[in-house]
C-alpha cells in the first residue's frame, strides 16, 4: 500500500516540477463572456488575466483556466467559443505567470492549442476519453489530471448509482492511468481526482472523502475539488457564494486525508488554512 507520504514524488507539469510535499492550491479562473460588454472578447480576457494575477499574489501554486462550465446542468460550449475564451488568456499569462497554467477542458483541440500557447497542465473531467486526447498528451510533456465522472454534466445528477462508489471510482482511475501508461505517458505527469459532484449523491461524495485513503493505493497524487459545491450547501446551507467556510473545512479535511492538490475559488483563505495543516503534518 502506498501511503500519502510515500507518494511524495515530483509531479512533472510542463516546464515546472512540483514537489508535492505540502498541500498545493490550484486557483480557479473561469473565463466567461461579459454580459455587459458588446465589444468582443477583450474585457472577459482582461478580467480573467487580472483575476489570475490576483490568485498568484494570494499564493496559488497552479492556475486552472476554464472556458466551459461542467457544473450540473451546464450547457456545452462550442469548440470555437471555448477556444476564443481560453487561448487569449493563456497567451497573455504565458511568460508572465510564475506558476503552472492548467487548462480545464475535455476537448483535444483545445488541449492542443492551449499547450501550444504555453499551458503546463491539462485538467480533464473526462480523463482523456475523447478520441485524440491521448495522442495530444503523448506528444507533450505537460501534467495531467484524470478525473472520474459518471454520465455527463447535463444529466449526471439525475440518478447517480454505484454498487460501491469508492471501488468503482478507484477502478476507473486505475484503468485510465493504465491507458495513459500504455500510450507512453510517464506516471510522474499524472494526478488523479475522484470528481466530487460529478454524478454523485451527497452520500457518494461523503463516502469518497471518508475513504480517500483507499484511492491512494493507486500510487499517484490526488487532486480534490469541493470548493463551493452543492454537497457543501446541502450540509451547511447557503448558496454558492455563501460556502467559503464550508469550503475551507473541505480543503483542510482533504489535505489531512492526503490530497496533494485542492482546486479552489478562495485562494487566500485556503492558502492560510493549509499552512496550518502543513505545519501539523
Ligand atoms: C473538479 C472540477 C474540475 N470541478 C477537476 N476539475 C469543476 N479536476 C470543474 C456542484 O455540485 O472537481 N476536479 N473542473 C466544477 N464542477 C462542478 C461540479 C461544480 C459540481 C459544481 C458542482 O455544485
Amino acid at each position: 500500500m502506498t501511503t500519502p507520504s510515500e507518494s511524495t514524488s515530483t509531479f512533472i507539469c510542463g516546464k515546472y516540477q512540483l514537489k508535492l510535499n505540502r498541500p498545493h492550491v490550484m486557483g480557479i479562473v473561469n473565463v466567461t463572456p461579459d454580459s455587459f460588454s458588446d465589444g468582443g472578447k477583450y474585457t472577459s480576457t482582461q478580467a480573467a488575466v487580472c483575476h489570475a494575477l490576483t490568485l498568484i499574489a494570494e499564493g496559488a501554486d497552479i492556475l486552472d483556466i476554464g472556458g466551459e462550465s461542467t457544473r450540473p446542468g451546464a450547457a456545452p460550449v462550442s469548440l470555437d467559443e471555448e477556444i476564443s475564451r481560453v487561448i487569449p488568456v493563456i497567451e497573455a499569462l504565458n511568460g508572465v505567470s510564475t506558476v503552472p497554467i492548467s487548462i480545464d477542458t475535455y476537448k483535444p483541440e483545445v488541449m492542443r492549442q492551449a499547450i501550444a500557447a504555453g499551458a503546463d497542465m491539462v485538467n480533464d473531467v473526462r480523463a482523456l476519453q475523447e478520441p485524440g486526447a491521448l495522442d495530444v498528451l503523448a506528444k507533450s510533456h505537460v501534467g495531467i489530471c484524470l478525473m472520474h465522472m459518471q454520465g455527463n454534466p447535463m444529466t449526471m445528477q439525475m440518478s447517480p448509482h454505484y454498487e460501491d462508489v469508492v471501488i468503482e471510482v478507484g477502478q476507473f482511475l486505475a484503468d485510465r492511468l493504465q491507458v495513459c501508461l500504455n500510450h507512453g505517458i510517464a506516471k510522474n505527469r499524472i494526478v488523479l481526482d475522484p470528481g466530487f459532484g460529478f454524478g454523485k449523491t451527497r452520500e457518494h461524495n461523503i463516502s469518497l472523502i471518508q475513504q480517500l485513503e483507499k484511492l491512494h493505493r493507486i500510487g499517484l497524487p490526488l487532486l480534490v475539488g469541493l470548493s463551493r459545491k452543492s454537497v457543501l450547501g446541502a450540509i451547511a446551507g447557503g448558496d454558492q457564494n455563501q460556502r467559503l467556510y464550508a469550503s475551507i473545512a473541505a480543503s483542510v479535511i482533504s489535505a489531512m486525508k492526503g490530497a496533494k492538490i485542492v482546486r479552489v475559488h478562495d485562494v487566500k483563505a485556503t492558502v492560510d488554512a493549509l499552512k496550518v495543516v502543513a505545519a501539523i503534518l
